[in-house]
């Protein structure tokens, strides 16, 4: 038998801080952040998080999907309302990885990798994605959704034929069924410290934590963008998330979108 979330005991683990105080647990939704959205514009208070055991229409980013089976993984939404500009909104996203990376580290006794933007991979494999979705106008960020989707407790067999060389799971990688409410309150954990982190100390500690987990840094990659194809050194992330590469001859070009991959032979 799976082993249930409990959102009384993730609750209860969380009293002291700012995020997980309200939980909306469901057995089944389209898709948390969806709800989530739906709540932060009729109000909801920063740190409201969303749990589903299954999602019928779970997002991935640009119209992807995600495969959502029931009771096995984690699929959950907070609702932030930081105080940056629109433009700074994108932090979010890699303080989210830095905050999913260091709880995968901590059920896997080693260091994930992030992909980025926003995947954890494991052995080159995707464990886990981010979705943020913000609310936004030209002067002010309302809120942020920020969901996070994790493979725990999925069998090898249960991966449908289009991921399955390319997606894993805890359950895959440590052969051990992984307490899903302990993964939940210190994924809740590790993101409220990392948020108190960058409104205290800002963006800079925080991107140099999320280029520790980055592999590619340093290294000869090529950028994917639609029909055009770019060469270079990938340096680093820069505040508004951007990828910089270092082109032939020395010039930078800050990479918005697009799929990174190694280079080198
Ligand atoms: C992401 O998109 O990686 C963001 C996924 C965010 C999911 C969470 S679950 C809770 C919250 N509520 C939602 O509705 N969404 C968020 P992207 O980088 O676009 O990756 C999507 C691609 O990953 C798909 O096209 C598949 O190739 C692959 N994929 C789909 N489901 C997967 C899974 N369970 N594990 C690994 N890979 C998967």
């Amino acid at each position: 038998m799976p082993e249930s979330l409990r959102p009384e005991e993730i609750r209860t683990q969380l009293a002291s801080g700012r995020l997980g105080k309200t939980i909306h647990y469901f057995i089944e939704l389209d898709s948390t952040n969806r709800l989530a959205y739906k709540l932060a514009a009729e109000g909801a208070a920063e740190g409201e998080v969303v749990v589903a055991e299954a999602q019928t229409r779970g997002k991935g980013r640009l119209g992807r999907s995600w495969f959502s089976p029931p009771g096995l993984n984690l699929y959950l939404s907070v609702i932030l309302r930081p105080n940056l500009s629109p433009a700074d909104a994108p932090q979010l996203t890699l303080v989210s990885a830095v905050a999913l990376a260091d709880t995968v580290q901590r059920f896997l006794g080693a260091p994930p990798a992030i992909k980025w933007p926003n995947d954890i991979l494991v052995g080159g494999k995707k464990l886990a994605g981010i979705l943020t979705e913000s609310s936004v106008d030209a002067q002010r960020l309302h809120f942020v959704v920020v969901g996070i989707g994790v493979n725990v407790n999925l069998p090898a067999s249960m991966l449908p034929e289009e991921i399955r060389g390319a997606a894993t799971s805890l359950l895959i990688l440590t052969n051990k069924i992984v307490d899903r409410t302990a993964f939940t309150g210190e994924l809740i954990r590790n993101l409220d410290r990392c948020y108190g982190e960058l409104e205290q100390r800002g963006f800079p500690p925080m991107a140099a934590r999320w280029e520790s987990f980055f592999e590619l840094k340093g290294r000869k990659v090529k950028v994917e963008m639609g029909d055009r194809v770019v060469l270079g050194i990938a340096r680093g992330i820069d505040r508004d998330g951007a990828l910089v590469l270092e082109k032939q001859g020395g010039a930078t070009e800050r990479i918005i979108a697009g799929d990174v991959t190694r280079a080198e032979a």
